[in-house]
């Protein structure tokens, strides 16, 4: 596999993925939204998401006007469907880690979406790496540092694109500012899909087996 580009501190695989394998993979994400649908989520100052949300794996990320918490099971009720293999042989392949992870956070960004700057700090153990796949319309990334005041840094993801964040990366603020809507045609209706795989329980937490 090719080397990774070093940014900011954060390790950049562009194009990782070719259209068979992300075909593949939103064809196994189909199956996942259909088990656990796609819903908009609420911050808990109470403001709708722009961007629509499910997860896979044993725990999937939620946010209600209870706050910003990891869940077993869907907000409909059923447990999260299992992260595909095919999605979990490419954390395997470019974390080099033995542990899984415990979420698949689906991002679903349609005409408009957008993420403002924040910091992912609901794990239990920030020594895990983060890593993100890229699917669909190419989107407006970016990468500041740990510190909100940071300087910035841009960087248009496209379809198949893959990061992995970690060490002093892992803490760092981003967000997703547009779309270019309709610039790939992977999904037929338009649209964003991001995955998130994120380790929620280090080995040391009392919740993990
Ligand atoms: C940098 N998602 O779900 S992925 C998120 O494209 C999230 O949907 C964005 O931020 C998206 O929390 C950005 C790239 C990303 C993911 C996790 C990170 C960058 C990160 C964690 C730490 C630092
Ligand atoms: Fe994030």
């Amino acid at each position: 596999m090719a080397a990774p580009i070093e940014i900011r501190g954060f390790q950049y695989w562009p194009g990782h993925l070719d259209v068979s394998a992300q075909s593949t993979l939103l064809s196994d994400l189909r199956a996942v939204v259909a088990a656990a649908p796609l819903y908009s989520p609420v911050t808990p100052g109470g403001r709708p998401m722009s961007v629509r949300m499910t997860s896979a794996g044993r725990l999937g990320w939620i946010t209600d006007q209870r706050g910003y918490r990891y869940e077993t099971h869907h907000p409909a009720g059923q447990p999260w469907p299992p992260i595909p293999p095919a999605v979990l042989d490419i954390w395997h392949a470019l974390t080099g880690l033995a542990r899984a992870p415990d979420c698949c956070l689906v991002n679903f960004y349609g005409e408009g979406a957008k993420m403002g700057l924040h910091q992912d700090r609901d794990e239990g153990d920030f020594s895990f790496p983060v890593l993100s796949i890229s699917l669909g319309d190419e989107a407006l990334f970016r990468m500041g540092g740990p510190n909100r005041t940071d300087p910035t840094e841009s960087l248009w993801l496209k379809s198949g694109d893959v990061l992995l964040m970690g060490g002093p990366a892992r803490l760092a603020w981003h967000g997703i500012d547009r779309l270019r809507f309709r610039s790939s045609r992977l999904l037929p209706g338009g649209g964003r899909i991001n995955l998130t795989l994120r380790v929620v329980e280090g080995a040391t937490s009392p919740l993990s087996s």
